[in-house]
């Protein structure tokens, strides 16, 4: 391998492409719901994989200045970024193979986003110190062709190895989800209770609780807790109003859990036909008691389903009582527990990018 080596210049600035390659699909992938979306984390782990080459080359040609005599304060950090890049190809190849590993609160995944998060400035003060232009040259050069084949045909090679690996010995990984996730064991209430930061309320009282429902609408409506239908019905909304409605989806989160369960509930669209949303309405919005909120196209919304139960049983208070959005193909973290509005918009709501982050906290 490594008399295929690119050459130096052009290993450290593939070695940057790839690591802003990472940094770019690895954050898409938290919004990746779809398996349409299943490239996003394959080309995700080929590239993680494909960065071990250019590590190993480009450690070849710098070990000289590792040697401990020689530290700089420079050196170190590039120290540090090789280890902190090795750890987190490392803690996402064991993630895959079903590994367990919980650091205080944080399970590997956690861990793999963090070493990734941490990876980007440490790249960046790294190339402050040392940037050469490769030359056209280098670039069009035969062993420049030669490679970049190398680098492309490891990365391909070492992730098909490792799916056929993981299908072979029937590891904890190898049912995972195109996400990266894992089943959660359990049935009904049965799976983690996840806060995506800081929510935390305390339970919501239900004669205490109303459900808004305003905006971009001709009638703004309040329902009660007991306006909520329970039960009665058809599972597929055919027997004309669909209220309440019954629907399978999963719950991926991305500190890489699934829960697949059946959801009762009211059906957005059937809310808001009541509500008569306006011409120009886009967007609708769910704001949960906390200040958490997300919000979905309009079209995407009807389909959604406000959750009062999740495989037969009245939703827990900590999977969102007494009302959860159930947005299937969307991850986790946009489905909205505890929602006491719902609110009819013509525009996005970019700010609730900040309050995912800053609910809870008050
Ligand atoms: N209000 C509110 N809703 C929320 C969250 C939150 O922090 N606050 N966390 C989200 C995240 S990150 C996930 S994965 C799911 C978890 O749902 P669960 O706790 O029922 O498993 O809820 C989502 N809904
Ligand atoms: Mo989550």
């Amino acid at each position: 391998m490594a008399r295929l080596s690119l050459p130096p210049r052009l290993v450290d600035w593939t070695i940057l492409a790839v690591v802003g390659l990472e940094a770019a699909t690895g954050a898409a992938s938290l919004l990746a719901g779809q398996p349409g979306d299943a490239w996003l984390v394959v080309l995700h782990g080929m590239g993680g994989l494909a960065l071990l080459v250019l590590v190993a080359w480009k450690l070849r040609r710098v070990r000289h200045r590792l040697r401990p005599a020689r530290w700089t304060r420079r050196v170190a950090l590039s120290a540090t970024l090789v280890l902190v890049a090795l750890a987190a190809v490392g803690t996402g190849v064991a993630w895959v193979f079903g590994g367990d590993v919980a650091v205080l609160a944080w399970n590997l995944l956690n861990v793999h986003v963090a070493l990734g998060l941490l990876l980007v400035p440490l790249v960046l003060v790294h190339l402050r110190s040392r940037v050469r232009r490769p030359t056209r040259a280098e670039f069009t050069s035969r062993r420049a062709a030669v490679g970049y084949l190398a680098v492309a045909a490891f990365g391909t090679g070492a992730w098909y190895a490792q799916r056929g690996a993981n299908r072979l010995l029937r590891t904890p990984g190898a049912d995972r989800r195109f996400t990266g996730s894992r089943a959660a064991a359990g049935a009904g209430n049965d799976f983690p209770a996840t806060s995506w930061v800081a929510d935390d309320p305390p339970p919501v009282d239900p004669d205490a609780w109303t459900l808004r429902v305003t905006g971009a609408v001709a009638t703004p409506l309040e329902l009660a807790a007991a306006d909520l239908p329970t039960s009665g019905g058809t599972s597929d909304g055919s027997a004309g109003t669909g209220w309440p409605s019954d629907e399978r989806a999963v719950l991926d989160c991305t500190s890489g859990w699934y829960a697949d369960r059946r959801w009762r509930g009211v059906r957005v669209g059937d809310l808001l036909d009541r509500a008569t949303p306006a011409e120009s309405a886009r967007w609708v919005r769910f704001t949960s008691v906390t200040g958490y909120r997300w919000s979905l196209p309009l079209a995407e919304a009807r389909e959604a389903l406000l959750a009062t139960h999740v495989g037969g049983e009245p939703i827990a208070h900590g999977h969102g009582f007494p009302l959860r959005l159930v947005a299937p193909g969307r991850r986790g973290f946009q489905w909205v527990k505890w929602v006491e509005s719902v609110e009819v918009r013509t525009d996005p709501d970019y700010g609730q990018w900040l309050a995912i982050f800053t609910s809870g906290f008050d």
